[in-house]
């Protein structure tokens, strides 16, 4: 009966001339068809937010055809597959980048001018889907792009949060945070499917029973709670592939609590039920810092147990046997955070599966890699054993098992070096005896990734020197990257047109390294006209939105000077806004004709701070102080504006990016992983202004030391810098910048006092003293290469040029090589 049905269907489809069409005509009737039976409006009366949702359903029909020919193509030839699972994902927008991807964005641009609207217009409509925190989620799903457009047999999975990264508002110069109501008035890109969800079960007791002779071990869990999938489908550019970005959201299990059912206590077990859904109720804001929280284990566990259920189904459709899952099945666990499903798939393999407890390791060994994405050991998740032994009592014997033979591994090799063992160990013993989630993935994974060079060198001489020297062949080096098409293409479409014009194709937006063929015309006075008014108009957009978002006018003719990123002590914001306030301190005491040489500057700052971060908030707040006191300052007037721009997010940097002369990588050399913010400032021939530090060092490599602003201590310097402690000095410079803060020069005096003191008075730990000197002379060396527009321009046009190699295609291609051994599986058009 099915196989006729299925006929009926194919003759159907013949009939109906097959796939959705992509003409003006078809378009607009979808769009009006959806206004009508999705939106529930009527074709004649409908506003900008309801076209918008009909036009997202509209792409979204023509994004499920794709993904459903993908899938069942990758069924088909059954290729190795590469599985990504990552706690965020930070997506930002959809329409646009799909429309893009599909190939289809000047034919609904068409229809919607027929119809009487405006495709930009609407397409500022949408919320940022913001399931993560910043560059580690960004980079995913940057990643997830990549991915799909280079056809690899790929799907990601993560947490479907109902409140994504809270909304930062502004009151008074402080920030407050704002849930991220994201999904209440629907989100048409994800797909739920009821159909799909498991069990996760959590809490209870371990039982020991004998089976067919042999001892095994029995979890008796305490909870289950219900995982649904939603599937995101994401398109590749250029090809038919779409692949899936698959998020649990947590819902109450059918089972649960039936005897309370049964005895009467109706209500209660209702209101006991919806407590399930907390699990992926929200994002936890802070990154870099964890503080062992039962949420937060949940989260891990809940997203890891569903995915691999999923994973297993998918593999057993078409295979029995487990020796053949490592060719596969590769498993990336992107951070420490997924850490956990190390001890699930033992868990399933010698619980469940039967497999003796080698073999199960070896299959383990075999299909997992990890990215690091921290630096500082504190970014490294520890789990208290009592919490780990409440939640997931087996997982807990599992890694004790997993510990005793790391060890008496380790014991061959360092006999009885006990400080080593005690460091390599997983389970710190300590006040808070705790279970450390990296040593559990480098005693398992196969590869160990970092994010950049600089990086790389610091876990093998630092953080990871131990397991490095046991086993170096694991560590290698991924340097980030960002795709081309959300970072020049969606956001930045005349730099889009003047790339594809002169190198005379679009290729390269497949191919990156055709960008470096922009060099060739690096001098070129055409080149340079277009340049500088595809720069103008988008700082002409960026003045804009200032003015509509702080009521402060800013000049074209100024450099427009930006940081953005999250506010952390290590990434300097405060070293920025000293910087300002030394400018500002220049300015008045100028007289009218040394102020006819400053070069005017509009300096943005943007980003969030974590809640519970004081620092981050009070340089937020002092930032505030100093625009109020510079911008109202008729001494001063265009020569300097400050400005801070509110919850910035992934769209806000579309805005800035492509508006922006200079932009800020102030980071402490040693202490940012990579970065990648830089990457897109840098594909977006914007200057950098930066330590060398991350990924910077090989910018600096790809586009010449001389077309940036390099600055500061070098990472090896840093540690013998700290030694000297208090009796390293800032310079004048600095001593009288932070006393005009601490004076109270900008009010607020005793709320400033302690970000002053962690500057001063041998405090100091990210060395703004030491490197202030250094970076006002850079800060210099920016003013007199933007006086010389000519010059500007060229280093801007390298800048763009030498972008390739941080594209994340490139970045993907060496995962697939290097760590996953996966092959491109590209479905027929
Ligand atoms: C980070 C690093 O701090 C940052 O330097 C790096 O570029 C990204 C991506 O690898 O990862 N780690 C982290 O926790 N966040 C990052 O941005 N939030």
């Amino acid at each position: 009966e099915f196989g006729d049905r299925k006929a009926k269907a194919e003759k159907m489809f013949r009939l109906m001339d097959g796939f959705l069409k992509n003409d003006s005509i078809s378009l607009q009737k979808d769009i009006l068809d959806h206004v009508e039976f999705t939106v529930a409006r009527s074709r004649f009366n409908f506003d900008d937010f309801e076209a918008y949702q009909a036009l997202a359903h509209s792409v979204r029909d023509r994004l499920i055809e794709r993904w459903h020919d993908t899938h069942l193509h990758f069924k088909k030839k059954d290729p190795k597959r590469i599985y990504f699972l990552s706690l965020e994902f930070l997506m930002g927008r959809s329409l646009t980048n799909s429309v893009i991807n599909l190939g289809i964005q000047d034919q609904y641009a068409d229809a919607l001018t027929q119809l009487g609207f405006d495709f930009e217009v609407l397409a500022e409509q949408e919320g940022d889907a913001a399931l993560g925190n910043g560059g580690l989620a960004r980079l995913a799903a940057c990643q997830m792009d990549s991915l799909a457009t280079l056809d690899y047999p790929a799907w990601g999975y993560g947490l479907r949060y109902q409140y994504g990264l809270f909304r930062q508002i502004i009151v008074d110069g402080f920030q407050h945070e704002q849930p991220d109501f994201w999904l209440n008035f629907g989100n048409p890109w994800e797909i739920e499917r009821v159909h799909v969800s498991y069990p996760v079960k959590f809490y209870g007791t371990i039982e020991e029973e004998v089976l067919n002779g042999k001892k095994c071990k029995i979890w008796i869990p305490g909870e289950s709670v219900e995982a649904v999938a939603y599937d995101n489908p994401i398109p590749g550019y250029g090809t038919r592939n779409a692949i899936n970005l698959r998020l649990w959201a947590a819902k109450p299990s059918d089972q649960y609590d039936m005897e309370s059912y049964t005895t009467g206590d109706y209500i209660n077990a209702i209101v006991n039920r919806q407590k399930a859904e907390t699990i992926s109720n929200v994002l936890y804001p802070d990154d870099r810092s964890y503080q062992g929280k039962e949420l937060r284990l949940k989260q891990q566990y809940f997203f890891v147990s569903a995915s691999l259920q999923d994973i297993i189904r998918r593999f057993k459709d078409l295979h029995s046997n487990f020796d053949e899952f490592p060719d596969k099945v590769a498993l990336q666990i992107n951070d420490t955070h997924p850490s956990i499903s190390i001890a699930e798939v033992m868990r399933v393999l010698v619980d469940e599966e039967n497999l003796d407890w080698s073999k199960a390791w070896g299959i383990a060994c075999s299909i997992f890699s990890v990215t690091i994405h921290a630096v500082q050991p504190e970014g490294l998740e520890k789990i208290p054993v009592d919490l780990l032994g409440s939640v997931l009592p087996r997982h807990l014997e599992i890694i004790y098992e997993i510990n005793h033979r790391l060890m008496e591994e380790l014991k061959k090799s360092f006999g009885q070096d006990y400080d080593r063992l005690s460091r390599m160990s997983i389970v710190e013993e300590g006040a808070v005896k705790s279970i450390r989630m990296a040593n559990l993935s480098l005693a398992c994974c196969h590869t160990v990734n970092g994010v950049s060079r600089v990086h790389l060198e610091t876990l093998k001489t630092r953080v990871f020197k131990d397991f490095y020297e046991l086993w170096p062949q694991k560590f290698q080096c991924k340097t980030n990257g960002v795709t081309q098409r959300r970072w020049i293409v969606v956001s930045n479409p005349s730099l889009c047109s003047i790339i594809s014009k002169w190198l005379g194709t679009e290729a390269w937006i497949r191919n990156i390294d055709l960008i470096a063929g922009l060099r060739e015309y690096a001098k070129d006075p055409d080149l340079h006209t277009e340049w500088k008014n595809m720069k103008r108009v988008n700082k002409m957009r960026l003045a804009e939105y200032i003015e509509t978002l702080t009521s402060v006018k800013v000049s074209l003719d100024a450099m427009f000077d930006v940081q953005i990123k999250r506010i952390h002590a290590y990434k300097r914001q405060l070293l920025n806004i000293l910087g300002i306030i030394h400018r500002y301190d220049c300015i008045k005491n100028m007289d009218e004709s040394d102020k006819r040489r400053v070069v005017p500057r509009v300096c943005i700052i943007g980003g969030k701070a974590a809640p519970g971060y004081e620092v981050a908030k009070k340089i937020i707040k002092l930032c505030h102080a100093v625009a109020d006191k510079v911008n109202n300052d008729p001494d001063v007037g265009d020569l300097l504006k400050v400005v801070f721009i509110p919850d910035y997010n992934v769209s806000v940097a579309e805005l800035v990016i492509p508006g922006s002369d200079l932009s800020q990588h102030l980071s402490t050399a040693g202490h940012e992983a990579s970065g990648t913010g830089c990457m897109k400032f840098l594909m977006n021939g914007c200057l950098l202004l930066a330590t060398a530090d991350g990924s910077a060092v090989e910018i600096a490599e790809e586009i010449g030391a001389a077309n940036m602003f390099l600055f500061g201590a070098k990472v090896d310097e840093v540690p013998a810098l700290r030694e000297k402690g208090t009796t390293l000095k800032g310079s004048l410079q600095f001593a009288r910048v932070v006393r005009m803060v601490r004076d109270g020069y900008f009010g607020f005096k005793d709320y400033f006092k302690s970000l002053c003191d962690t500057v001063e008075d041998g405090g100091d730990f990210y060395l703004l003293g030491y490197d202030f000197a250094r970076y006002l002379e850079a800060q210099a060396a920016a003013d007199r290469a933007f006086v010389d527009q000519v010059k500007w321009t060229q280093m801007s046009i390298l800048s763009t040029a030498g972008s390739g190699k941080f594209s994340s295609d490139r970045t993907i291609e060496e995962y697939a090589q290097q760590s996953w051994g996966i092959e491109p599986c590209k479905c027929p058009f």
